[in-house]
């Protein structure tokens, strides 16, 4: 099983459709092993997207991913990281067909409603930056007659 980061900007809580999001991975059959709602600070924020230093998009991505509380988690499944990228579809705006997260609800690449690593270095420095130990809860799946 693999795991990966994900991560539902500002924008997400603001448009209230957080569950929408969130259904898209568990109908996926993606498992949530950890999950909180927070307001990252400055600093999380520049490690976060420290790749992005000095470009056009920096510091609008920093003022929005600023903006408001944010949604981690960290999804555990087969092939967890490119799964979860599909789901998201493409970064950029004209890429991203319907049925991905991102071709039906982001109207701008800037504000493109939901990070998720790319590889699985990322998975790791990002649940570091983003988690403690003791907020992943791994669980297995349960005998169906407990439903
Ligand atoms: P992804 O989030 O798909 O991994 P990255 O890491 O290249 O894409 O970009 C991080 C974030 O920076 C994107 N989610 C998006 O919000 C913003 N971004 C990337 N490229 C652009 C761009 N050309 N114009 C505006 N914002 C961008």
């Amino acid at each position: 099983m693999e795991r990966t980061f994900v991560m539902l900007k500002p924008g997400v809580l603001q448009r209230r459709i957080a569950g929408e999001v969130i259904t898209r991975f568990e109908r996926k059959g993606l498992r949530i092993i950890a999950l909180k709602l927070l307001r990252i600070d400055k600093t999380t924020a520049e490690t976060h997207y420290a790749e992005h230093r000095g470009k056009d998009f920096y510091e609008k991505l920093l003022e929005y991913t600023l903006s408001g509380p944010v949604i981690a988690m960290i999804l555990e499944g087969e092939e967890a990281v490119s799964v979860v990228r599909r789901l998201a579809g493409p970064t950029n705006l004209g890429d991203s067909l319907p049925g991905t997260i991102r071709g039906d609800y982001a109207a701008r690449t800037r504000l493109n409603i939901v990070h998720a690593s790319d590889s699985p270095g990322s998975v790791e420095r990002e649940i570091d930056l983003f988690f403690r130990p003791g907020e992943i809860c791994a669980w297995e799946d349960g005998n169906q007659e407990w439903f």
